[in-house]
């Protein structure tokens, strides 16, 4: 290749700023094109998709937290623009680069590329042709990079510039042109937001799941469970209005995981493995799974990096067939003491056998609120333990399942600082009054939601300014394994107060002690401060 930017040899055309502009332009083709190409390969293989799972997997418990606490449940939404911003400001001094010395800038997109390829066929379930869309995107990146550095304008120069600067005689390039250039970087640059967009449109992968999912019929459940009579919180027979629903909607229920796309799971060739310290070996397929005699069970579901008040905990019917059935077919050996179960996209989750394999309904589960398991939250098939935080338990598009020990293996959190054993430890939040708008003198109800998953809430109580605990009344009880709404009745007066709350379990009431979620969950009361108006 002729090396652009330095034409004549003799001086630089364009401006660090055109450059600037021109490598981004080429750095949105790149990504377009590797998009597009991603789309035929595995959503997976995307440069971004790649680059940003392996930020993740490699990010330390303190970070992830704070990009939690920062971002909730947003975390990936601000990753994926953090990425776009680092790979545009690379891009642009690719370009810089690729003005001065063509060379410079080529290896910096080489090498960029070539980054990017190792990230994608290093991630997990990765196919030989993983790293096709980073070094495609690479090579057209760099004949665009090479076609627009060689058609930077000349800078505008003061009419006062030294003679010296500027060589009268040397033609100048053929597009140079400031509106030639801009027009050709747009449309580069349309090309590359073109291509992305027409991988969205091609991937094929994820409307073949999105079809089956609308096509699945679940079977009706062995065992059904139906919406507890008076499972809202109710004072004096008047149910409490703005609390958060008994049943959290799929739309609204929280989501947590290392994905940054979804697996694309056709159930036609799901299958779960069952190996490692067991009997027999057991593969199940998913008509198998739905052949079984599903049960129906309500769950609260919490994640360990729920903060006391936080709303990472939702609660639904979900419907599978229990672990400890298909544990049984495999017949554990005595000495196994954990359950390891993987993801189709590389995520761990290291659970007690003995949860898996006692009575209460850890589940293979297919449903969720009545329909098939919405992609996002593991379709085709998930895990759902009562009594345990996610990371230790809930393993979403979960594939298989290893018998083994604590102390031969570990999972994706522990192995990142948390915890290896997450029992949900018994919280209560406050709902009604919402923190912030103040309320007026008088009767004012205090209600919110309490959860001991697999203990069960026995109580709840309510303390304002470090007064007298006061006992709220619960709601009806939807089974141990499920979260109870509450509610209290407060005569407030004027001025500023505080709000507190405490669930009681079984062993007593939950800790006042302040803990980090990390390692094992938060602790602490929720504190409301309110204001009061006069009536
Ligand atoms: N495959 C996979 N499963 C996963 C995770 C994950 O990152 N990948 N995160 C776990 C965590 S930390 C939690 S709290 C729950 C959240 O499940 P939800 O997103 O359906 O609410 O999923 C668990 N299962
Ligand atoms: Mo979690």
């Amino acid at each position: 290749m002729r090396r652009p930017g330095s034409a004549a040899g003799a001086r630089l055309t364009g401006t660090a700023t055109t450059a600037g502009i021109a490598g981004v332009a080429a750095g949105a083709l790149t990504l377009g094109v590797a998009a597009l190409v991603a789309a035929v390969v595995s959503p997976a293989s995307d440069p971004l998709v790649a680059l940003g799972g392996t930020f993740i997997d490699a990010t330390p418990a303190w970070l992830k937290n704070a990009a939690v606490r920062a971002f909730g449940t947003s975390d990936k939404l601000a990753l994926t623009v953090g990425m776009l911003i680092v790979v545009a400001a690379l891009a642009a001094l690719a370009g810089v680069l690729a003005r001065r010395r063509w060379e410079l800038g080529a290896a910096l997109v080489v090498a960029l590329g070539v980054v990017a390829a190792i990230a994608a066929a290093t991630r997990p379930g990765a196919g030989s042709l993983a790293p096709a869309p980073s070094l495609l995107g690479a090579v057209v990146g760099l004949l665009a990079l090479h076609a627009l550095i060689r058609r930077l304008p000349a800078p505008r120069r003061a009419p006062t510039a030294a003679p010296s600067d500027v060589n009268a005689d040397e033609p100048l390039p053929r597009y140079a042109d400031r509106r030639a250039f801009l027009r050709t970087t747009g449309l580069v640059a349309l090309g590359g937001v073109l291509a992305a967009v027409g991988g969205r449109a091609l991937g094929a992968g994820h409307r073949t799941v999105v079809a089956a999912r609308a096509a699945l019929r679940l079977p009706v459940a062995a065992r059904q469970v139906s919406l507890p009579a008076a499972v809202g919180a109710a004072l004096d027979g008047a149910p409490v209005a703005g609390l958060d629903p008994w049943v959290t909607p799929s739309t609204d229920f929280y989501r947590i995981d290392t994905a940054l796309t979804f697996p694309d799971i056709d159930p036609d060739t799901w299958s779960l493995r069952v190996h490692g310290l067991v009997e027999h070996e057991v593969t199940l397929t998913f008509a198998e799974l739905l052949a079984a005699d599903l049960v129906e069970s309500w769950v609260t579901l919490a994640c360990v990096s729920n903060e006391v008040g936080g709303n990472l905990v939702g609660n639904a019917k979900w419907l599978g067939l229990p672990v400890r059935e298909v544990l049984a077919r495999a017949v554990p050996h005595p000495d196994a003491d954990m359950v390891l179960s993987r993801s189709a996209d590389g995520f761990t989750a290291s659970t007690p056998i003995e949860v898996l394999t006692d009575s209460r309904d850890a589940l293979l589960a297919v449903g969720m609120n009545g329909a098939p398991l919405p992609v996002q939250h593991g379709f085709p098939v998930r895990m759902v333990v009562p009594g345990l935080y996610g990371y230790v338990s809930a393993t979403k598009w979960v594939v298989d399942l290893e018998v083994t020990r604590f102390a031969d293996a570990t999972a994706y959190w522990t192995d990142r600082g948390w915890s290896d054993h997450g029992p949900v430890k018994t919280e209560s939040r406050i709902e009604v009054p919402r923190s912030g708008p103040s309320v007026t003198a008088g009767r004012v109800v205090v209600a919110g939601t309490a959860w001991a998953q697999h203990r069960g809430v026995v109580g709840v109580e309510v303390r304002v300014d470090d007064g007298l605990w006061q006992a709220a009344t619960l709601a009806a009880d939807g089974g141990i394994d499920s979260w109870r709404q509450w509610a209290l009745a407060w005569d407030a007066t004027p001025g500023d107060h505080t709000l507190q709350c405490r669930a009681i379990d079984p062993d007593g009431p939950q800790t006042d002690e302040v803990a980090d979620v990390i390692p094992d969950g938060a602790t602490g009361l929720h504190t409301v401060p309110v204001h009061v108006k006069p009536a």
